[in-house]
């Protein structure tokens, strides 16, 4: 009788749980037919266009035809263009709601509002509308850009305040920079002819595997700092050991723990594993700065960025582009940020050293690189023309800044 209602019982859930999988992907599909057909409606176009052309140029030299492919790719181009502008028309001028985004990447950011696999405590999104002085003085007064100085545990155990650099970041340069670059990877930066400007500043940031050989006209040759995230030291494609674009530069290491777990249980659980090479790293090349950002300073920015947002924002880590801005203005007293709000030149190529396309690099999925987007546009002390021309956002370091207590 027993074993008579549990096979009634599977029976009954493997029901329940077929009904609803087939209503999931009834509404995955209606989301997704309202994508493709939009697509497929501009490649109808698209060969309609390109038939009517190919009528008329029936009989056309190879010239011709190498022009008609030419165009061809233009008008393919310019849908992405069109479709986008609205979207970067919005974000400079700071008002971008979700409901804006293509339906591929709204999903994208609902999915990733799902998942929480660093257990965010979740905030309730207190809005947007400080003003540019009080946002300045609150990041101020909440950041704090801190590195792992051996003084804790699990690290306090295993020697590491003899192995962390004995200087700390804030006092490698004896003042703070006058102004500073930050460099973003972003594809629009290519053709920007920026590179003698990026130079001309006293300390430039640049992330992850960004080369500048071969691109000194666009993003400069200069490199002071290089943030990393932890896939730098540990996947072996990025050959972290051996390559030049690690060398001779200030390395700046971060990985996200759990949002409230604590050092140690960082060191046994983290994303990727960061402390192995960076032990070795120290070991081998003790005169090069090198340090790893306290996983508490990424979570601080991510409250930061929550607080200051009437969404809900992802819970997962900012991107490595905020993370970096954040750490400039604390060490600087001007910094330009170059292709982080998209320019005229935007385009969905994700990094400017590779053919790679993904729309979701500039606006984010993953990261909640949108929200971190509209906050910078926030503080942004430039003026629309270098933001829509350029690329380029000026910021206020922190030193400069004059709160009330
Ligand atoms: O792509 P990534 O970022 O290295 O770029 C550095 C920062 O530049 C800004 N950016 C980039 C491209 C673009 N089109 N627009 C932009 O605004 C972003 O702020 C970005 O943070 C990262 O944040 O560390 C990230 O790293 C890569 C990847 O791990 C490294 O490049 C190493 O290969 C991540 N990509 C993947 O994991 C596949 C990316 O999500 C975030």
């Amino acid at each position: 009788m027993k074993s008579w209602s549990s096979v009634l019982l599977a029976a009954l859930l493997t029901w329940i749980l077929l009904f609803l999988s087939l209503l999931c992907h009834f509404f995955d599909l209606q989301s997704q037919s309202r994508l493709i057909w939009s697509k497929t409606h501009h490649l109808a176009s698209v060969d309609r266009e390109q038939t009517r052309t190919s009528n008329r140029n029936a009989g056309a030299s190879e010239e011709d035809w190498r022009r008609i492919r030419a165009d061809y790719r233009s008008r393919t181009k310019n849908f992405y263009r069109r479709q986008s502008l609205e979207v970067l028309q919005r974000l400079w001028a700071g008002n971008l709601p979700v409901g804006m985004l293509s339906p591929r990447l709204q999903k994208a950011l609902k999915v990733q509002l799902n998942t929480n696999k660093y257990q965010v405590v979740h905030r309730v999104p207190r809005g947007g509308r400080k003003s540019r002085m009080d946002l300045y003085c609150d990041m101020k007064r909440s950041i704090k850009i801190r590195t792992v100085d051996g003084t804790e545990e699990p690290f306090s155990n295993l020697g590491w305040n003899h192995l962390v650099p004995s200087q700390a970041l804030k006092d490698l340069h004896t003042s703070p920079y006058q102004t500073c670059a930050v460099v973003m990877s972003a594809g629009a930066i290519l053709n920007s002819s920026l590179g003698s400007e990026i130079n001309s500043h006293d300390a430039v940031l640049r992330f992850n595997a960004a080369p500048t050989r071969g691109f000194e006209k666009d993003v400069g040759s200069k490199t002071t700092i290089r943030l990393i995230n932890s896939q730098i030291v540990s996947c072996p494609e990025h050959d972290f050991i051996s390559s030049s674009l690690y060398r001779d530069v200030t390395l700046l290491l971060w990985d996200p723990a759990s949002y409230s777990a604590n050092l140690t249980q960082w060191f046994l659980k983290p994303d990727f594993d960061l402390f192995i090479p960076y032990m070795e790293r120290r070991r081998l090349q003790p005169e090069q700065p090198f340090y790893i950002l306290h996983p508490q300073t990424i979570w601080n920015l991510w409250d930061l960025i929550q607080n200051n947002t009437e969404d809900q924002i992802q819970p997962n880590p900012p991107s490595s582009g905020f993370i970096g801005i954040v750490v400039m203005m604390s060490l600087c007293h001007e910094v330009s940020v170059y292709e982080f709000l998209p320019s005229l030149r935007h385009t969905d190529r994700c990094h400017y050293h590779e053919r790679y396309h993904d729309v979701a690099c500039t606006l984010g999925a993953y990261h909640p690189l949108l929200y971190e987007k509209l906050l910078v546009q926030r503080i942004n002390w430039g003026d629309q023309d270098q933001l829509k021309t350029r690329g380029k956002v000026s910021l206020r370091g922190f030193s400069t800044v004059t709160c009330g207590t």
